[in-house]
């Protein structure tokens, strides 16, 4: 483990040393965004430096492309790759039924076209992102810029309909422009502040007019591996 870390990075290093071992040789693999997803793909690049294995991964965001490739990791499209025997990625929020909420860092869209391309997803997480129900992290919403305003209106009418009150949408922002996505969309923000039934909030999000993707990922984890400050790891 590297010396001088923080409580909460020697938790996401342990989850992340732990799930890269799951890792063989020819393998195809999906590299998830985020500071935990970041400490795993510099792990993985330790083993492919250590063993020698040959990998191919697909990244789920431009950063993540990026940070894997000056590590020397050979990274290309999920379209070349076709499919993927295992995704590791991070989460913002996980329930013990492997419902998570993803987004946060605004790559939830590849996120999830990565995670359902593949045999097997695990997720990585320092032990506080477990939660006994969803929605206390703001559920993120990729959606369509033309006419963002009037998709967050029926986001709103929905959420009445299913009888969620008191929630807050919020376009997400970067500096004083709208957040724009790898696909160049923009992203709301839901502050549901608890989440009843996630595999309903999520196909009522999904049929909505300007909405790409939620970042309600239901029966798509496998595994979800939680690292503790003092290095422990519970999966
Ligand atoms: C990605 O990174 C996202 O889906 C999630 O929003 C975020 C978690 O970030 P971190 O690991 O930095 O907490 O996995």
């Amino acid at each position: 483990m590297p010396t001088d870390l923080s409580p909460i990075d020697k938790a996401k290093f342990a989850a992340s040393r732990r799930a890269v071992d799951l890792v063989q040789d020819g393998m195809k693999v999906g590299l998830g965004t985020g500071s935990t997803a970041a400490w795993m793909v510099r792990c993985l690049a330790e083993r492919v430096r250590e063993e020698g294995l040959r990998l191919t991964c697909v990244a789920t965001s431009t950063r993540t492309a990026e940070l894997a490739r000056s590590l020397g990791l050979t990274i290309v499209t999920l379209d070349e790759a076709k499919w993927l025997d295992l995704t590791i990625d991070g989460a913002d929020e996980a329930d013990g039924a492997l419902n998570l909420i993803k987004g946060g860092g605004a790559a939830l869209l590849q996120e999830k076209i990565v995670a359902t391309a593949s045999d097997r997803m695990v997720v990585i997480a320092d032990a506080a992102k477990e939660v006994r129900a969803l929605g206390a992290f703001p559920l993120p919403v990729e959606v369509i810029p033309f006419g963002w305003s009037a998709t967050a209106r029926l986001i709103e009418e929905h959420l009445a309909a299913q009888d969620v009150l008191g929630h807050d949408i919020r376009l997400r922002m970067a500096g004083d422009q709208p957040l724009r996505t790898d696909e160049n969309n923009v992203i709301l923000d839901l502050h549901l502040k608890r989440i009843g039934n996630p595999r309903a909030l999520s196909l009522m999000l999904n049929q909505i007019a300007g909405v790409v993707e939620n970042g309600l990922f239901i029966d798509i984890c496998d595994t979800l591996v939680l690292g503790h400050p003092d290095g422990k790891v519970e999966t």
